[in-house]
C-alpha cells in the first residue's frame, strides 16, 4: 500500500528534495507528511553526531496568535509563565487541558509584540487556541502561516548554516531568533528568501532552525544548504529515535498518552507553578489552563512518571505500538513508548510510563520483545549511561 498525500495530508516545500537526497520513509505528523529515515540508519546517527544532517521537519506547523489579546491568550494557554518573553525569544512551553493532561509541548516564539507563533507538537493546536479565544472573546487572530521549519542539526550545523547565510548566524544564543531575508548573490529582490533563523532544534546535538515563510522558496533554500553544507559533511536525516531518547527529548504523542501531565512527562520543570509538599502554591504565578487540576494532581501522590529503561539483549525491533511493562511477580506496572539500540551507551535503552512506586531507580522490571521476556532497569532521565 502507498500512502498518497493530498489537501488533508500537507507535503511541505521540502518533500521531493528529502525524497531525492535518500529520503525512503515517512509518517505523517500534524496533518503533514514528516520523512523519518532513509535505508542506512546507522549512517544518519553518525553524520547527526560527528558532522550535519538537514532535516524536513515542516510538520512542525506554526499556530500564529496575532492581535491586541495575543499575549494575554498565549500566557493563559501555557502551562510555562510567558509574561516576561521577549520579542526575539522562543521557549519550551507545555500546554495543558482543564484537567492538567497535557495537550502538546510547543516552542513558543515572540515575532513581535502582537504575534507569537506555536510551533507546535502533534495535535491540533489550532483548534484549541481558537475555541478558547472564542470562548473567551479574546482580540485575536488565529491562524496557520505559511511557515515551514527545516532544522540543520549536528556539531558541524554553525558551519553549515554559517557558510549559507553568513557568520552572522554563530552569535544566535540557544532559543534565540533573528528574522531574516537572504538575498542571494545577483538575485534580485523577488529571489530573496524570508526566514527566522533560530537556534534549536530536536536533537541534542545542537544547531538551528531555519522557518521559511514563503512555501515557494523550499528548494531554492534546500539547495543553498545543501552546497553550502558539502564541505561540512551534511547528509540528510531526519528527527532520530536513538539519539532523541539519548538526550531525552519528549515525544509528545509518543512517550505520552491522552492522561499523562507534564510531571508525569518528565517536563514538569517547564510548568510555571511553585507549589509545597502539600501542592499549595507558595508564589504568584501566571493564570492558566489546568493549573488547579495540576496543583491537585501533585498533591494526590499518584502521578505516574516517564523514566529511562536499560534492556538487556540485542537490539531489538521496531516497537510499533506502547508495550506492556510487568513487575517480576507479572503484574501490569505501565507501558514501554519508545525503545531503541543506543550507539552511545552500547545497550537498548527505552521510555517507560511507569505507576508508583516502580519508576524509583534501579528497579528491575519485565518486558516481553520479540517473543520473549527481557530484564528492563529503570534509570532517571535524562540516562546517564556514559
Ligand atoms: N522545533 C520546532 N517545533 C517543534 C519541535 C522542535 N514542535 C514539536 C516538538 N519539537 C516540540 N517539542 C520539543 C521538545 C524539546 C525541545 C523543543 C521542542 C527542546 N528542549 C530543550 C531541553 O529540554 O533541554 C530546551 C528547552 C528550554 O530550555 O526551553 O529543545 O524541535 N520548531
Amino acid at each position: 500500500m502507498e500512502l498518497i498525500a493530498g489537501p488533508r495530508t500537507k507535503v511541505t516545500p521540502f518533500t521531493d528534495r528529502a525524497a531525492a537526497a535518500g529520503m525512503t520513509k515517512a509518517m505523517v505528523y500534524n496533518h503533514t507528511v514528516l520523512p523519518i529515515g532513509t535505508d542506512d540508519p546507522a549512517a544518519e546517527y553518525r553524520a547527526l553526531t560527528e558532522a550535519a544532517a538537514i532535516w524536513d521537519v515542516g510538520c512542525e506547523r506554526q499556530v500564529q496568535i496575532a492581535g491586541a489579546d495575543a499575549h494575554r491568550l498565549v500566557t493563559y494557554l501555557c502551562a510555562r509563565d510567558l509574561r516576561d518573553l521577549p520579542v526575539g525569544v522562543a521557549r519550551y512551553a507545555p500546554m495543558c487541558d482543564h484537567d492538567g493532561r497535557l495537550v502538546n509541548d510547543p516552542m513558543a516564539l515572540r515575532i513581535d509584540e502582537t504575534t507569537f507563533w506555536l510551533s507546535i507538537a502533534d495535535s491540533d493546536v489550532l483548534l484549541w487556541a481558537r475555541a478558547v479565544a472564542g470562548e473567551g472573546s479574546y482580540d485575536v487572530e488565529v491562524t496557520e502561516p505559511d511557515v515551514w521549519p527545516l532544522a540543520i542539526q549536528g556539531p558541524r550545523a554553525d558551519g553549515v548554516v554559517a557558510a549559507a547565510l553568513g557568520e552572522w548566524v554563530r552569535d544566535i544564543r540557544f532559543f534565540r531568533f533573528v528574522r531574516y531575508d537572504h538575498r542571494p548573490q545577483g538575485g534580485g529582490d523577488n529571489d530573496s528568501i524570508p526566514l527566522v533563523v533560530c537556534r534549536s532544534g530536536w536533537s541534542g546535538q545542537g544547531g538551528f532552525e531555519l522557518f521559511l515563510m514563503d512555501g515557494t522558496k523550499g528548494e531554492q533554500l534546500w539547495d543553498l544548504l545543501w552546497e553550502a553544507g558539502e564541505p561540512f559533511g551534511l547528509s540528510v536525516g531526519a528527527p532520530n529515535n536513538p539519539e532523541r531518547i539519548e538526550s531525552f527529548l519528549l515525544s509528545f504523542g509518543g512517550d505520552t498518552d491522552p492522561e499523562t501531565d507534564p510531571d508525569e512527562a518528565g517536563i514538569g520543570r517547564f510548568v510555571s507553578l511553585s507549589t509545597n509538599a502539600d501542592g499549595a502554591e507558595t508564589s504568584a504565578g501566571h493564570d492558566f489552563i489546568g493549573k488547579a487540576a495540576l496543583q491537585a494532581r501533585r498533591a494526590s501522590g499518584s502521578q505516574r512518571r516517564l523514566v529511562g529503561l536499560v534492556i538487556e539483549g540485542d537490539p531489538p525491533s521496531a516497537l510499533r505500538s506502547p508495550r506492556a511493562i510487568q513487575s517480576p511477580e507479572g503484574h501490569p506496572v505501565g507501558t514501554l513508548r519508545a525503545l531503541a539500540h543506543s550507539p552511545r551507551f552500547d545497550t537498548n535503552i527505552g521510555l517507560a510510563l511507569l505507576d508508583p512506586p516502580w519508576f524509583e531507580p534501579d528497579t528491575e522490571l519485565q518486558v516481553r520483545l520479540d517473543g520473549a521476556n527481557r530484564t528492563a532497569t529503570t534509570t532517571p532521565l535524562p540516562f546517564n549511561l556514559d
